[in-house]
């Protein structure tokens, strides 16, 4: 019922093990696609390579593309472009705020660290869709990964909510650019996950133990957990879904 196999799917924002794109990608590993990470920096490739190893019998590809660059984007799918021609599905797992600005008050962001928050977290989607699309010639799903700081005010979350925001916005918009070329694009708002980027946020620790107290299910998500229902976007399973927000928290975004 649910296979990937024979479909190239594009996996970006891989840091280390414990990155959300981590999980998605082991999740669609498992389902059988072909997987195609990008990483931004060389610092990180190692990481990518070394873990991209790890999936059995997985004849992964890999390729730099920082965000910030139109010509790292169109160099990056050009290579992808040339290497397997059609792709099906992309991942979008990517955001960057200056740690300064993930505590204290939202008033006090600066015009540089919002230009450049938006930039990575929001925009990028819509610049990687936009070359990404040429290649989703069978059709194709993008998927990206939001925060409830994005709907509502969550205490430190600050410019990355407002980012989440733009993101969340533009997730309908590009749904509504692609549908007619069948290529879906939706969010999944995932529940705070211990990651390096969830390092920069302040007093994270009380936010996990918040979902433990209070989230219907009383526990937090995984990468696990969001890998599958990023599994299920990208599957035919999801077929008549496009421009949705799905909630993996544990229920948490119905508390008041
Ligand atoms: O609680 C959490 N961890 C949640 C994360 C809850 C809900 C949503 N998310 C979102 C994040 O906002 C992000 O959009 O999930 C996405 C993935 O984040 P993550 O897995 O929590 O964090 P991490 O493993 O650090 O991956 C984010 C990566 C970067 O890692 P580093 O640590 O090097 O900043 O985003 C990538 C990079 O790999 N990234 C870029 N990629 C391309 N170009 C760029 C860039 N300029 N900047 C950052």
């Amino acid at each position: 019922l649910l296979s990937l196999q024979g479909k190239n799917i594009v996996v970006m924002g891989v840091a280390n093990q414990r990155s959300i794109a981590w999980g998605i990608a082991r999740s669609l590993h498992e389902a059988g696609a072909n997987l195609i990470f990008t990483y931004a920096g060389e610092r990180l490739e190692r990481n990518v390579r070394d873990l991209a190893e790890t999936l059995e019998g997985q004849q992964y590809r890999i390729f730099p593309c920082d965000v910030t660059s139109d010509e790292d984007i169109a160099s990056c799918f050009g290579a992808i472009k040339a290497e397997v021609g059609t792709i099906h599905g992309l991942a979008h797992c990517i955001a960057f705020a200056n740690k300064d600005d993930l505590k204290g008050e939202f008033a006090d962001t600066s015009r540089d660290g919002f230009a450049l928050s938006l930039d990575i977290s929001a925009y990028s989607l819509t610049a990687v869709a936009k070359v990404a699309q040429e290649l989703m010639t069978e059709g194709g799903s993008i998927v990206t990964l939001t925060y409830l700081g994005g709907e509502r005010v969550v205490k430190n979350y600050n410019l990355m909510g407002v980012a989440k925001a733009a993101l969340e916005a533009s997730v309908k918009y590009l749904a509504n650019d692609l549908g007619q070329r069948n290529i879906r694009v939706n969010s999944i708002s995932a529940g705070p996950i211990r990651t390096l980027s969830a390092k920069g946020i302040g007093d994270f620790n009380s936010i996990l133990k918040e979902i433990e107290e209070k989230a219907p299910m009383r526990r937090n998500v995984t990468q696990e957990e969001v890998g599958d229902v990023a599994t299920f976007l990208m599957s035919n399973l999801s077929r008549g879904i496009t421009g949705e927000n799905i909630h993996v928290d544990s229920g948490y975004h119905i508390l008041g």
